[in-house]
């Protein structure tokens, strides 16, 4: 079997190619970030990064985020989310969200977004989280952990829209200051 330092590095790898630079192996994404994925284990190996279909599968079925996706043929692979703005932009279905939604971010963050709001940065969406304790984890990769509400159903009716990877995490463009409060 594969050991973990094996699957931590192509789940790195996969990461980078699926979310930030296709271009790095020569390959292309649809506009819903798919690649076929024969195409993306010949360009792996083309560029010295050994990869074959078992590999894979066993990084998609053991990541701890449910970071990617095959299609329901298996012939095509894709990151659920977490896509940089300038490359790849993945369509979503606009869907209900739950009454309140979580955001962790660090202590040191906090003056900005509570006066900027919450803003994608690099990434296309920001993203949230509809439990607390995932959203702790987020933020304690920044720093001191910090949890911030989202008023997401009244943002909804506002007209912001949100969508929900397939992995779970929700998303949404951005979010004003004044749905945001901080979790005491
Ligand atoms: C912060 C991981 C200042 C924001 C996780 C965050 C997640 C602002 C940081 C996914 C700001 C961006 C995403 C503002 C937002 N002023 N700081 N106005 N607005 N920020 O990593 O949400 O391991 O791009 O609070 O599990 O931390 O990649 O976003 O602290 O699902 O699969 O700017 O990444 O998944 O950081 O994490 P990130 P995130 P993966």
């Amino acid at each position: 079997m594969f050991s973990e330092q094996q699957l931590l590095h192509s789940s790195k790898f996969l990461s980078f190619v699926l979310r930030h630079r296709p271009e790095a192996i020569g390959i292309t994404l649809d506009s819903n970030g798919w690649v076929d994925v024969d195409t993306l284990l010949a360009a792996a190996n083309q560029h010295n990064e050994r990869l074959d279909r078992t590999l894979l599968e066993a990084v998609v079925a053991g990541n701890d985020k449910k970071r990617f996706t095959f299609s329901a043929d298996g012939q095509r692979i894709r990151a659920a989310q977490g896509h940089s703005t300038k490359s790849i932009s993945v369509t979503y279905a606009p869907v209900t969200p739950p009454a309140v939604l979580y955001h962790g971010t660090a202590d040191r963050f906090l003056g900005s977004i509570l006066s900027q709001g919450l803003r994608p940065g690099s990434r296309q969406y920001v993203h949230l989280s509809q439990d607390v304790a995932v959203a702790r984890s987020v933020g304690a990769r920044h720093g001191k952990p910090v949890i911030l509400t989202v008023a997401a159903a009244t943002m909804q009716t506002q007209g912001h829209e949100f969508y929900q990877a397939e992995n779970g995490v929700w998303l949404t463009v951005a979010v004003p200051p004044e749905f945001l409060q901080e979790l005491p």
